[in-house]
């Protein structure tokens, strides 16, 4: 209780702020993208993440305004990096279930990209398979809107939903990100392997692009630029860091 009355007020109290993970183009070395990631600094507690406080803010609906606040600082913040020389790197939102349903999704995002003056194709939204699979009509009407507003749609933590496969050529995908769950032990076990090179070769033959996440070694990284994996993220390139850092990796990578 003590939690969710806090969090009530964390937002007015210009308590979140995003930190953003880089993301590796494979093939070119490029930092392509990051996906934004949600902290809370809490008074009297420091910096809090998202596993200790998203579950309550899913519960008490929070998640809706927080989520729309959330799209509006990524999109700020792609403005931002424009304006300061970084013009190509993409941000990547997680979408939470509830804001999936309840939130007006395509409104907030066509309101944050015009507010800002983006390019919409710099903003990418992560959606898990079991957001996408509570209601077909509901998730193709909206995945549709979102679509011609030209963003970028993601398949977070792909292979470990419940879900039907028969929604990739239903639903307009760009890409897939494969679970950590596979990559993890990808270099020693040939049953993770052969999962992530399916879910790879599958993507590609779909017209997607495929990225892995949870990268912690070298030896997981040129796995996957020898299977063709399109980009990578995880602990072995870089963390999660604050907006400055970003900009700073970035000019150095170009
Ligand atoms: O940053 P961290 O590794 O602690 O993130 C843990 C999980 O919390 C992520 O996998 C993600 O699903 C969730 N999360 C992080 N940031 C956000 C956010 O901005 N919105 C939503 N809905 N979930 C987030
Ligand atoms: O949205 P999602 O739940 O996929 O958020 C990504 C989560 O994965 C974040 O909580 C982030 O801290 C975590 N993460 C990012 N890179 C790595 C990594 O290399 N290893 C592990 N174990 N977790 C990671
Ligand atoms: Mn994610
Ligand atoms: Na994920």
């Amino acid at each position: 209780l003590d939690l969710e009355l806090a969090l009530r007020s964390a937002l007015e109290g210009g308590q979140f702020e995003l930190y953003y993970q880089p993301k590796l183009e494979l093939n070119t070395g490029r930092i392509s993208g990051v996906e934004a990631l949600l902290r809370w600094h809490r008074p009297g507690f420091g910096l809090v993440y998202p596993a200790e406080f998203v579950p309550v803010m899913e519960e008490t609906g929070l998640v809706v305004r927080v989520g729309e606040w959330i799209i509006d600082e990524a999109c700020r913040q792609i403005a931002a990096w424009n304006a300061g020389g970084v013009s190509d790197v993409r941000v990547a939102v997680n979408v939470s279930s509830r804001q999936f349903v309840e939130g007006d999704l395509e409104g907030t995002v066509r309101r944050s990209i015009e507010r800002h003056g983006i390019e919409p194709g710099l903003l990418e939204l992560e959606l898990t398979e079991s957001v996408l699979m509570s209601n077909f009509e509901h998730t193709s009407e909206v995945l549709g809107r979102l679509k011609e507003l030209g963003i970028k749609i993601a398949i977070d933590d792909f292979g470990t939903g419940y879900s039907s496969l028969a929604y990739l050529k239903r639903f307009p995908i760009d890409k897939l990100k494969i679970d950590v769950a596979f990559v993890r032990d990808i270099t020693t076990n040939p049953d993770d392997a052969a999962i992530a090179l399916a879910i790879i070769t599958m993507a590609h033959s779909l017209h997607m692009l495929v990225i892995a996440e949870g990268v912690e070694s070298r030896a997981q990284m040129a796995y996957l630029r020898r299977h063709r994996c399109d980009e990578i993220q995880g602990f072995h390139f870089s963390r999660a860091v604050p907006a400055e850092k970003v900009a700073a990796l970035v000019k150095d990578n170009r």
